[in-house]
C-alpha cells in the first residue's frame, strides 16, 4: 500500500450554510480519531491547525440575496492560496470543514496547482445536491450551494478572488455521485454544461461499480489528478444526521464505503474535502465517526484482502 504525507487543514467556515455549527467540524474530526486512524495505517498526518478568512470587505456585494459575502470571498482566498501551494506538493491534503462553500477554494487551488503540474484535475462529488448556482440563480443565498460552478468557471461571481479564475476545471471532468436535491436553475446550468449527473436512482438501478469505475478510467487514461469533495449529506440522514441539509434517500454504509475503497484501490484520488459536518446536530459522534470510517476506507483500511486464491 502507498503511504501518504497527509497534511490536514481546517477550515471551521459556517457562513456558507443557512445554519450555524459548522464551526465545529474540524474539531470534531480530530475528536473523533481521524488522524490517529490514518496513522494506524501506516500514513503521515501533519496538522497545520485552522486557516483564517482572508480581509475581503472592500469587495461590492453581488446582490442582496448572497448571504455573508465578505467572510466566504476571505475563506476563498485562503483557501485558494493554501490549496495551490499544498497540491503542487507531494502531500494529500485533506480539507476539514466547515460548510461546503471551503470548496469555492480548494478546488479552484488544487485545478491551479494540477494545471502547473502539467496534468488535468477531475472532481467527484458525493452530495445529495449538485451545488451548481451561481450568485445569480441562487434562492437561498446561500454560498454552500455554489462552489461547483464557481470551480467550472461559470460566470457570475465576480469579486469573490479578486481575480477571474485563471484554470477552472472542465465540466466534462466533474461527475456528481448521489445527487436527489437539484434547484430548477441550476439544473438548466448543469445540463448545459456537461458536467457527468449520476442521481440516486442511478445509484439503486445499476450500482456503485457500474457508475464509479467508468469515471475512474477516465481518469486514469487522462494522467489526471483527482479531488474528492465529500459532502455528509450524501450519506443517508439515518446513518449521518449531522447535517442541516438532509435529504432522504441517500446513500447506504454499504454504498459510501465501496466508493472509499474503490476510491483507494484506484490510487488516483490526490485530494479530500470533508464538508457539512454540523457536531451541534449529531448524535453522540455518530456522523463525526462514520466520516471518519469513510476516510480511512479511503486511505486503504479494509476487513480482508482480496482472497489469495479462487473459490
Ligand atoms: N450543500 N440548492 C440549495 C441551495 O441553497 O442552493 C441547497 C444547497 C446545499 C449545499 O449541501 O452543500
Ligand atoms: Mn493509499
Ligand atoms: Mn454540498
Ligand atoms: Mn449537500
Amino acid at each position: 500500500m502507498v503511504n501518504h504525507d497527509v497534511v490536514f487543514v481546517g477550515a471551521p467556515i459556517e457562513e456558507g450554510a443557512g445554519r450555524r455549527g459548522c464551526v465545529m467540524g474540524p474539531d470534531a474530526y480530530r475528536t473523533a480519531g481521524l488522524a490517529e486512524n490514518l496513522q494506524a495505517l501506516g500514513h503521515r498526518v501533519t496538522d497545520i491547525g485552522n486557516l483564517q478568512p482572508e480581509d475581503a470587505h472592500t469587495e461590492k456585494v453581488p446582490n442582496g440575496t448572497v448571504k455573508n459575502f465578505h467572510t466566504v470571498a476571505g475563506w476563498t482566498r485562503s483557501l485558494y492560496k493554501t490549496a495551490s501551494e499544498l497540491g503542487q506538493k507531494a502531500v494529500f491534503p485533506v480539507y476539514l470543514g466547515g460548510d461546503h462553500a471551503l470548496a469555492l477554494g480548494t478546488v479552484a487551488g488544487q485545478s491551479l496547482a494540477a494545471n502547473r503540474l502539467g496534468k488535468p484535475l477531475f472532481v467527484l462529488w458525493l452530495d445529495a445536491h449538485s451545488d451548481f448556482n451561481t450568485f445569480d440563480t441562487t434562492e437561498s443565498g446561500n454560498l454552500h450551494g455554489t462552489p461547483l460552478a464557481f470551480a467550472c468557471g461559470l460566470k457570475g461571481f465576480d469579486g469573490l478572488l479578486g481575480h477571474p479564475l485563471s484554470h477552472p476545471v472542465a465540466p466534462r471532468n466533474v461527475e456528481i455521485l448521489g445527487v436527489r436535491s437539484i434547484d430548477p436553475k441550476e439544473r438548466e446550468l448543469l445540463v448545459d454544461c456537461g458536467a457527468g449527473v449520476r442521481d440516486m436512482r442511478m445509484i439503486d438501478e445499476m450500482g456503485i461499480p457500474a457508475l464509479l469505475a467508468p469515471f475512474l478510467e477516465r481518469v486514469r487514461a487522462a494522467n489526471g489528478l483527482l479531488h474528492v469533495s465529500l459532502d455528509v449529506d450524501f450519506l443517508d440522514p439515518g446513518i449521518a444526521p449531522a447535517v442541516g441539509t438532509t435529504v432522504p434517500g441517500g446513500a447506504t454504509f454499504r454504498e459510501a464505503h465501496l466508493v472509499m475503497e474503490m476510491l483507494h484501490d484506484s490510487g488516483l484520488v490526490t485530494s479530500l474535502d470533508l464538508v457539512e459536518l454540523n457536531p451541534f446536530l449529531d448524535d453522540r459522534g455518530m456522523t463525526a465517526r462514520l466520516m471518519v470510517d469513510l476516510t480511512a476506507s479511503l486511505f486503504g483500511r479494509r476487513v480482508f484482502d482480496r482472497p489469495t486464491r479462487s473459490f
